[in-house]
């Protein structure tokens, strides 16, 4: 295996402090032309009953609040006034009762970091910040089970069950600052998704607190339980439009022992789908993350980081990782499919990492993506997933359609999952540019009988197109669901249901 070099050591922590380019954000209600929906205005009274339940935990300052009004991808700004931040599921209920009663719309904030608008005000919807609800309620180190907050950021939950020899089942680059409610309110998806499932396997209670405060106890820490409907699936993804979770309980997988990384070179993508079919035959015992990336995706990010690529350039990479109990064993069989994959002449050039900063030296041209592509300009950022023959199609139409008006267009992904990352970057908020993608790349996806959004769920931006991925009755009965469980609408208007003016 002379072709694979060995990695050079980086000393790389994924969390970030945000650079952007210096373009103003819009404001959302203008820029998309929404109507405000009939709901009454935040007064001075509402905050003395807000500081009654929380104390000084609440926001009113307009610097204070600017952070919680202006989405991660700065393509989207609310009109929020007040963000309250309870610490407790009790203050949750009484903050909901009384948006309820008063007919004041909310918006529920994770960690922020959400892609499709789901986390910011679209007027001057009280913002419910679940950050101060962060602790650890207990690990059952015998089941393995995790019970905890909504407001434990992601990273510091993988830290503390590594440390009781477990992982989150979950991992995705935003995971310094993602809440494991925010994670379960949009199903995140992530890197590990073809090893352990999604959440929707992994999360096995909930507390949520209703939009009339009625606090929902579905918190069980059992693996099986067929009483009824399994009523915490519908929130799973539901982008804080059904309720409020407030507490969570989880099933970790053991840690495992070893973890080997390969990153290698391909010179067409049907060489990187022939990759992904070989490595699920030979290895997928221990494959846990198949992504890709394309040239103009690793140029990007070493632009814009101090991240090198260690291979020649090449139209595209595939990054595979394993994870297993056995090192040597994991390590003879990745390069018996590394060997394999080479004398087939699937693979130009490659390396493998095994130790762990090695590891996220690889990993970092994969994880940064998102805060080069915000270094670079403005972004139009797409997650579709479609047959794998016709996966990096739909990049290279895409290309062509908007390369006049476009800096870079860029595809990556969990192709392992079928789950592809379109990426646009521009110079400016265009709704020139956004009229060349939207609904061309939506109609392409339906007409694919792909989803136009695996991963990061519609938010504000994708909602009015949920008929491209579901059927008219299947959304009739997602609204009167709504109507049941938020009858007043409180919860999270103008997202993941389409919203009429
Ligand atoms: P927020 O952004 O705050 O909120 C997201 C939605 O959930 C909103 O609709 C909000 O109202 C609702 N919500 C938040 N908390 C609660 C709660 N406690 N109860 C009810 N509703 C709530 N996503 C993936 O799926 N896979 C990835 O690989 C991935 N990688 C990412 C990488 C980067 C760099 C970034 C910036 C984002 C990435 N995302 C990814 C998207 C995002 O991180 C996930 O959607 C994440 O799960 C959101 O968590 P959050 O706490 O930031 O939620
Ligand atoms: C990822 O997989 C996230 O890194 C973000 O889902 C996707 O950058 C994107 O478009
Ligand atoms: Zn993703």
């Amino acid at each position: 295996m002379k072709a694979f070099k060995s990695c050079i050591r980086l000393v790389s922590v994924l969390k970030r402090c945000r650079q952007y380019s210096t373009v103003e954000v819009p404001l959302t209600a203008e820029y998309y032309n929404v109507k405000r929906g009939n709901y009454a205005t935040v007064t001075a009274d509402d905050v003395t009953v807000f500081r009654d339940i929380v104390g000084s935990n609440i926001l009113t300052e307009p610097d204070d609040v600017e952070p919680y009004n202006v989405d991660w991808m700065r393509n989207l700004r609310g009109q929020s006034s007040v963000v309250v931040k309870p610490k407790t599921t009790g203050q949750v209920s009484q903050i909901l009762k009384h948006c309820s009663e008063r007919n004041l719309a909310v918006v529920t904030q994770g960690g922020n970091t959400g892609l499709v608008g789901g986390s910011t005000p679209v007027f001057d919807e009280v913002v419910i910040a679940l950050s101060s609800m962060n602790r650890v309620l207990s690990v059952d180190e015998l089941s393995g089970i995790l019970v905890c907050e909504a407001g434990c950021i992601l990273e510091s939950l993988s830290s503390m069950v590594m440390d009781k020899g477990f992982v989150m089942p979950l991992d995705l680059a935003a995971k310094g600052s993602c809440q494991i409610g925010g994670n379960a309110a949009t199903n995140a998806g992530g890197i590990r998704l073809m090893r352990y499932g999604s959440l929707h396997g992994n999360i096995l209670g909930m507390n949520v607190v209703l939009a009339n405060g009625t606090i929902l106890d579905l918190l069980s820490t059992m693996r099986k339980d067929n009483t009824g409907y399994d009523l915490k699936q519908l929130f799973i993804g539901s982008e804080g439009t059904l309720g409020i979770i407030t507490e969570l309980s989880i099933l970790l997988p053991p840690k495992p022992k070893a973890e080997n990384v390969a990153f290698m070179s391909c010179e067409s993508f049907d060489k990187v789908q022939q990759i992904c079919a070989r490595s699920k035959a030979m290895i997928g015992e221990v494959l846990s993350a198949l992504e890709f990336m394309d040239w103009q995706s690793v140029d990007l990010v070493t632009k814009h980081t101090e991240l090198r690529n260690p291979l020649e350039r090449s139209p595209f990479y595939v990054l595979i990782e394993t994870a297993g109990s056995n090192n040597r064993h994991d390590e003879e069989k990745l390069n018996d499919f590394l060997e394999a994959a080479f004398n087939e002449g699937l693979i130009k050039d490659g390396l493998v990492a095994t130790d762990l900063t090695k590891v996220n030296a690889v990993w970092g041209l994969r994880e940064r993506l998102v805060e080069a592509q915000l270094k670079e300009g403005v972004v139009y950022k797409y997650d579709i997933s479609l047959p794998l023959a016709n996966f990096y199609e739909i990049v290279e139409m895409m290309r062509e359609r908007v390369k006049h008006l476009a800096l870079c267009t860029m595809g990556y992904g969990h192709i392992g999952d079928g789950n592809l990352h379109l990426n646009v970057v521009g110079d400016s908020h265009s709704l020139e540019l956004l009229g060349l993608i939207e609904p061309f790349l939506f109609d392409w996806t339906a007409k694919h009988r792909g989803s136009i959004s695996p991963e990061h769920g519609l938010g504000f931006k994708k909602s009015k197109y949920i008929y491209h991925s579901k059927s008219k009755e299947a959304v009739t009965l997602m609204e009167d669901i709504k109507k049941l469980f938020d009858p007043k609408g409180i919860l999270n208007p103008y997202k993941t249901l389409p919203y009429t003016d």
